[in-house]
């Protein structure tokens, strides 16, 4: 039985949403259905992990799922977008309108400032295989996680993080048999390749993630930020570029320097900087 004391942040239909020790643990809640996201679900991922990144006392966030089903006590992470929901254009939220809104919550897990880690106790299929390729780690259930890409199959296709940054993950063969074929990969499989850090006995899934979560706290948050964004950087482009250049220049206004540029301009004087051009 674990022992982490989790407080329920904030009540919502299609996930949970808990914090403990500095590490925040959200959750798909749409266990009969695999767990997978319509627009309502993925608003509240969105508001969830927003809270999460602006929560100065969180460090860790754990993206998992409650389950198993209560129709069959199948486990799932999440199985992607709901094909219920789906209209010609996207997935219909409640007003009516298509969206393609996971996309916004894949930036937010890969551009916030702190490790992400998805805790996969079952299906991680289609979008949900997408957001733990996305995700910084991945911890896997021993017993029931099952890796699988259904994209091709339903016209649903991920042709961002999903696919071309797993190609980075495991290897072009391997992602191209991965969507091509579509098969169930076991979470040793998932390892094998490269795209699962640990595969965890199922009973213990929950605590291990927590504890690595503990073991990252204990770290620098300004060198996990910036570990974070160089590794994101090469591979995002000139947007990876601005997250990575935001944080470097966070770290200038903390000179001497920039304090004298500031005060200079406020003083309406010429700045006096220090002559020191350190190699
Ligand atoms: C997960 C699978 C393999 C599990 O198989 P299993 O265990 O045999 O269970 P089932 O009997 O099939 O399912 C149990 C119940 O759950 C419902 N269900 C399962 N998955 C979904 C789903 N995705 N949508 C709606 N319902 C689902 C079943 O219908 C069943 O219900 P009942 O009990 O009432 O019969 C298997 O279920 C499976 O293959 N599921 C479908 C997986 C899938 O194709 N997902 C969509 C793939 N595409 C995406 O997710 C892409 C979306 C995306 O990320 C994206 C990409 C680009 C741009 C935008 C987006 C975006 O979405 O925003």
């Amino acid at each position: 039985m674990s022992q982490i004391k989790w407080e329920t942040v904030k009540e919502y239909q299609d996930i949970t949403y808990k914090k403990c020790n500095g590490v925040a643990r959200i959750a798909f809640n749409r266990p009969d259905v695999r767990n997978a996201f319509r627009p309502k679900t993925t608003s509240e991922l969105y508001d969830a992990l927003y809270d999460a990144n602006e929560d100065v006392n969180i460090g860790v966030v754990l993206l998992s799922a409650e389950g198993p089903s209560s129709k069959d006590g199948v486990y799932s992470f999440c199985s992607g977008g709901d094909q219920k929901a789906r209209g010609k254009q996207g997935y219909v939220g409640e007003d009516g309108y298509h969206r393609l809104n996971i996309l916004e919550v894949q930036r937010l897990i890969r551009f916030m400032p702190k490790a992400v880690i998805a805790v996969v106790p079952g299906w991680a299929v289609g979008g949900g295989h997408s957001l733990h390729v996305v995700c910084d780690l991945t911890l896997a259930s021993k017993e029931h996680a099952i890796f699988k890409q259904t994209d091709a199959d339903v016209t649903s296709f991920d042709g961002g993080y999903g696919s071309a940054y797993l190609a980075k993950m495991v290897g072009q063969k391997r992602a191209r048999e991965i969507f091509f074929l579509g098969r169930n990969y076991s979470a040793q499989e998932a390892f094998d390749m490269g795209m699962v850090n640990a595969v965890i006995p199922h009973a213990d899934l929950e605590d291990t993630a927590y504890e690595w979560a503990q073991e990252i706290l204990e770290k620098s948050p300004i060198s996990i930020k910036m570990l974070k964004f160089a590794m994101n950087l090469t591979d995002d482009g000139m947007v990876g570029q601005q997250v990575f250049a935001g944080e470097a220049t966070r770290l200038a206004y903390m000179t001497d320097e920039a304090i004298e540029g500031r005060n200079a301009f406020l003083e309406k004087r010429k700045p006096n900087f220090p002559k020191k051009w350190i190699p």
